[in-house]
C-alpha cells in the first residue's frame, strides 16, 4: 500500500469548511486504500503565539474533529506532532540543507509576515516549511493530500529530498501532492477571489463546522455571487456562484453538469437554500460527533498514544538512517 501523510494545525478550534474539503475529507477516503499518516501539527502551531491552556484543548478539539469526520484509528496512524520528537530533529537538519534564498522564496511566508510585520513575526514562521518537509520525509510517504495553498511546500520537500539523496546517498522517498482539483480552493463566501481562511479579514464568509447551524445557513444565504442569475460553473465569469456549486457537489456526491441542470432557470435564492440545508445536515451530526469524542478524554489520549508508538516506530528508523548518511557519531 502506498504511504499518506498530512496534518492540520489545531490553531483555530473549529476546523472551515476548506480544511475539511481542501485536506480531511481526503484523508477519510485515502484510509482505505493506503497506509495513513495523520497528525496534528502542534509544532507549526507556535510560529505564532498561543495561550498554553487554549492550545491543549485545540490540540484535543483538533483531535476529535478528525474523528468525527471518519477518520478510524484502526485503520490509520492518527497522532500528535510534539509526541514524535524525531520531527523537531529532522526539521533541523532541513533547515541546514535549505538556501535562506530558496526559503525566502515561499509565498505563505511572504503573506503572513506582511501582515504581521517583521518584529512579530517569528523565525519559526521563516522555517516552517522546512518542518513540514521533516514531516513528510520522517514517513517516507508516497501522496501528501493537501489543499492547493500547500503545493509550494510540497514542491521544496521534493527539492530537499532530492538534494538530500543526491549528496548523501538514497534515503527519501520523494513524495507526490494529492490535491483535488475540484475541492483545492475553497473560496470565501463573501470575497470569492480570496481561499475561505480563519484569517480572513471577516468571518462573514468563514463557514466553521463548529458553529450554530443556523448561522452557517445564514452564510450560505448571504454568499457573494454576481448580478448575473444564471447558475453555470465558471471560475472567471461567476466565481460566486462556481463555488457553491462545488461545494455543493462534493459535499453531495452530484456532479456539477447535473447540478446545473437542476438550477437551470431557477435564481440564486433556490441553489442557497438548498445548499444551507445540506450544509445543515453535514454540520449537525459533525458537531455531536465531535462533542462525544471530547466528552471522553480517556478514549481520545489512549488512540493518541498508540498513534504516537506507531508513528514513532517509524520516524525512528527514518532518522536512524539520516543521522548516519550525515557522518553524526552513532551515540553507544
Ligand atoms: N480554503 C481552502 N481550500 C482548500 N484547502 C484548504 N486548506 C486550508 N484552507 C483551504 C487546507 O487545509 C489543510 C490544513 O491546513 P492548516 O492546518 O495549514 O490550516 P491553515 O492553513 O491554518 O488554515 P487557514 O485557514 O488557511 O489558515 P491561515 O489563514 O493561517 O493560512 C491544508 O492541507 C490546507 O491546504
Amino acid at each position: 500500500r502506498p504511504r499518506v501523510l498530512s496534518g492540520i494545525q489545531p490553531t483555530a478550534g473549529s476546523f472551515h469548511l476548506g480544511n475539511y474539503l481542501g485536506a480531511v475529507r481526503q484523508w477519510v477516503a485515502l484510509q482505505e486504500s493506503h497506509d495513513a499518516f495523520y497528525m496534528v501539527v502542534d509544532l507549526h502551531a507556535i510560529t505564532i503565539p498561543q495561550d498554553p491552556a487554549e492550545l491543549r484543548a485545540n490540540t484535543r478539539l483538533a483531535v476529535a474533529q478528525l474523528l468525527a469526520a471518519g477518520l478510524d484509528p484502526e485503520r490509520c496512524t492518527l497522532f500528535v506532532q510534539s509526541h514524535v520528537p524525531e520531527h523537531a530533529q529532522l526539521g533541523w537538519i532541513m533547515n541546514c540543507l535549505t538556501g535562506f534564498g530558496e526559503a525566502s522564496r515561499m509565498t505563505q511566508f511572504k503573506d503572513k509576515s506582511a501582515k504581521q510585520g517583521a518584529d512579530r513575526t517569528t523565525v519559526g514562521l521563516f522555517t516552517y516549511p522546512m518542518l513540514m518537509v521533516a514531516d513528510i520525509l520522517l514517513y517516507q510517504a508516497d501522496q501528501v493530500p493537501v489543499g492547493e495553498d500547500q503545493r509550494q511546500h510540497l514542491e521544496l520537500t521534493r527539492n530537499l529530498a532530492e538534494r538530500f539523496n543526491g549528496s548523501y546517498g538514497d534515503t527519501f522517498t520523494v513524495p507526490d501532492p494529492y490535491i483535488l482539483k475540484e475541492t483545492a480552493k475553497i473560496y470565501d463566501l463573501q470575497d470569492p477571489s480570496a481561499k475561505m481562511s480563519k484569517s480572513a479579514p471577516t468571518p462573514k464568509g468563514l463557514i466553521n463546522l463548529l458553529d450554530e447551524p443556523k448561522a452557517t445557513a445564514k452564510k450560505v444565504k448571504s454568499a457573494v455571487t454576481d448580478t448575473d442569475t444564471v447558475i453555470r460553473f465558471d471560475r472567471v465569469e461567476k466565481p460566486g456562484v462556481s463555488n457553491l456549486l462545488s461545494i455543493y457537489s462534493t459535499l453531495t456526491g452530484t456532479g456539477i453538469a447535473d447540478l446545473e441542470q437542476k438550477y437551470e432557470g431557477k435564481g440564486y435564492g433556490a441553489l442557497k437554500t438548498d445548499l444551507a440545508e445540506v450544509m445543515v445536515e453535514f454540520v449537525t451530526p459533525f458537531r455531536t460527533r465531535t462533542q462525544e469524542y471530547l466528552d471522553d478524554p480517556e478514549t481520545l489520549d489512549s488512540i493518541l498514544a498508540k498513534g504516537a508508538e506507531k508513528a514513532r516506530a517509524v520516524a525512528a528508523e527514518t532518522l536512524a538512517l539520516t543521522y548516519d548518511r550525515m557522518g553524526f557519531l552513532p551515540a553507544k
